[in-house]
């Protein structure tokens, strides 16, 4: 039987196949970040938006979100706080499918995101990382419904392939945990930690933790 590696081997295994992003430290555990309190959604009254720079408007109850195409994913994740944790497995609905199957429909001066989150926390990106297989707005978590700190019913998740050159990469609040809109923009609008002074691109591979 092979011996159960210690956490400080499995984080030198990560970093020697370029899989630890500088500064970063394994975890095995999920620690549970965000701004304010969790909130307690009733499904019953969730709805989920699409708008601004779209042909036009969405507005999907649970159910109806539940019936749009689903996808599974096994991420990396990188927190600016100095975590990772590899090998995740993440389940639910891709924005590119979305777009490819004609259920969004952005205009062509859609260059931008904003995530609209239950309470008011944002975060935005390039549409373009939005579209990227490891860009997901995620319902389960290995295998289970998300739990409620980690954003049930939904969130947006972006994390890293094993392989670093596949596609890039954002720190882990580029995802807002209970989200409820997706809004497209044609200028760039800064979120929440962005507006705070945080790196506008997270891109873990460069550091880019502060403006
Ligand atoms: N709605 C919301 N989403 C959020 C945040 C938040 O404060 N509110 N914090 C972000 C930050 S800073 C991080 S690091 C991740 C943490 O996700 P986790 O708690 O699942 O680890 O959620 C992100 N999404
Ligand atoms: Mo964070």
């Amino acid at each position: 039987m092979m011996k159960k590696q210690t956490r400080r081997q499995q984080q030198l295994q990560m970093d020697k196949t370029n899989r630890l992003p500088p500064g970063q430290a394994l975890t095995n555990r999920f620690p549970v970040l965000h701004y304010g309190s969790i909130p307690s959604v009733q499904l019953a009254k969730w709805e989920f938006k699409v708008y601004g720079r779209v042909e036009e408007e969405k507005s999907w109850d649970w159910d109806t979100f539940n019936t749009l195409p689903r996808t599974k994913v096994t991420l990396d994740l990188h927190c600016v706080t100095r975590w990772s944790k590899f090998d995740t497995l993440w389940e639910g609905v891709s924005v590119r499918h979305l777009i490819d199957r004609g259920f969004i429909r952005p205009k062509p001066d859609a260059y931008f995101v904003v995530q609209h989150c239950e309470g008011g926390y944002t975060t935005n990106t390039p549409i373009e990382l939005l579209l990227q297989d490891n860009f997901l707005l995620a319902t389960h978590y290995d295998g289970k419904p998300l739990s409620a700190e980690h954003g049930f019913p939904l969130r947006g998740l972006i994390g890293a392939f094993a392989d670093p050159d596949q596609e890039k990469s954002a720190y882990l609040w580029k995802g807002g945990k209970w989200l409820r809109a997706l809004e497209f923009c044609t200028e760039d609008q800064l979120g929440f930690w962005e507006k705070a002074g945080y790196h506008n691109e997270a891109n873990p591979w460069k550091e880019q933790r502060f403006a």
